[in-house]
């Protein structure tokens, strides 16, 4: 397939770049593992989706409900108190928005306040009204592997052929999509690194990206600061802390853009912005002969 080709529907400004976008990531939370608590005032979390802009992303991630491992759900009324003004509040600066949500209920509200895209961490399996709400938005889709909720997902973790079994279930969900209405080229593909994955299973799904390919739509990926990276950069089995491993998201961002992938899902942007460049001129360098 085409490198870095997105989904259909994106605003002109994210295609054609011929290089992976940067997706920076809010989480209007008290409870994210890496940035939670940052966010809940609206004004420094559209001051800071604002910021990460300046800094090389190309559109911001906004998300209201946690999917630590092991996180309980909250209110459909409280997400969306979290959620709207943030994407409000961005898309009146000109800052294009996603909205990480499960629910089609905050999918349509994050809609009418401007969010360009859908991306659903379950592939639509949280919430049956999920895939009618995209069709009739005729926006972007991510969907993302899934098999369950954060309380659940620890004991899911498992796999005889992590990567096989990843590429059957997300498949699964595309062509669910497809058949409740979600056009096909409306679609991304992301393997969920980190849910109802134990560390290794993420490395098998990165060193397995060409199979992923292989299903023909664009690849996310979110790495970022993500627990596996914590394990590997381990020192006498402590992990760093969860901002001291963008670093090794930096390295991901580059080998992923530099395999293909169209979009990756950052915390701290400015590196990832670098590594996506550095990938593209590599990618060009070879083209050129
Ligand atoms: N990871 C998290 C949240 N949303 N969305 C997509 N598409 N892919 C991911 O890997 C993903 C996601 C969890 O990380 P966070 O708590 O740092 O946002």
């Amino acid at each position: 397939m085409e490198p870095f080709a997105g989904p259909a529907g994106l605003p002109t400004q994210l295609t054609g770049l011929g290089r992976a976008l940067v997706m920076g990531v809010i989480n209007v939370t008290p409870d994210s593992f890496s940035d939670g608590g940052r966010w809940l005032d609206p004004g420094i979390a559209v001051a800071h989706g604002i910021e990460m802009l300046r800094n090389g992303a190309d559109l911001v991630d906004v998300g209201g409900e946690s999917t630590r491992p092991g996180a309980t759900r909250i209110e459909v009324a409280e997400e969306l108190r979290r959620v709207l003004p943030v994407i409000r509040g961005l898309s009146n600066a000109g800052v294009p928005v996603s909205v990480d949500t499960m629910r089609a209920e905050v999918a349509a509200a994050a809609i009418d306040a401007g969010a360009i895209m859908i991306n659903d961490v379950s592939g639509g399996l949280a919430d049956p009204g999920m895939f009618a709400c995209v069709a009739s938005a005729q926006l972007p889709y991510v969907v993302m592997h899934w098999r369950g909720h954060s309380t659940q997902m620890a004991d899911r973790a498992k796999y005889v052929d992590v990567v096989d079994e990843v590429c059957a279930e997300l498949s699964e969900r595309f062509e669910a999509a497809q058949s409740a209405g979600v056009e096909m080229q409306r679609m991304a593909l992301d393997p969920g690194l980190g849910f109802a994955k134990e560390g290794d299973h993420n490395w098998s799904l990165l060193a397995g990206l060409d199979r992923l390919f292989e299903l023909g739509r664009p690849l996310l990926i979110g790495a970022s600061r993500k627990r596996f990276l914590g394990e590997l950069l381990s020192v006498d089995g402590r992990a760093p802390a969860p901002e001291e491993r963008d670093r090794a998201t930096d390295a991901i961002s580059a080998l992923a853009a530099w395999r293909g992938v169209w979009c990756v899902r950052v915390h701290d942007v400015a590196g990832s912005a670098q590594a996506v460049r550095v990938a593209s001129a590599w990618r060009a360098g070879g083209t050129r002969g």
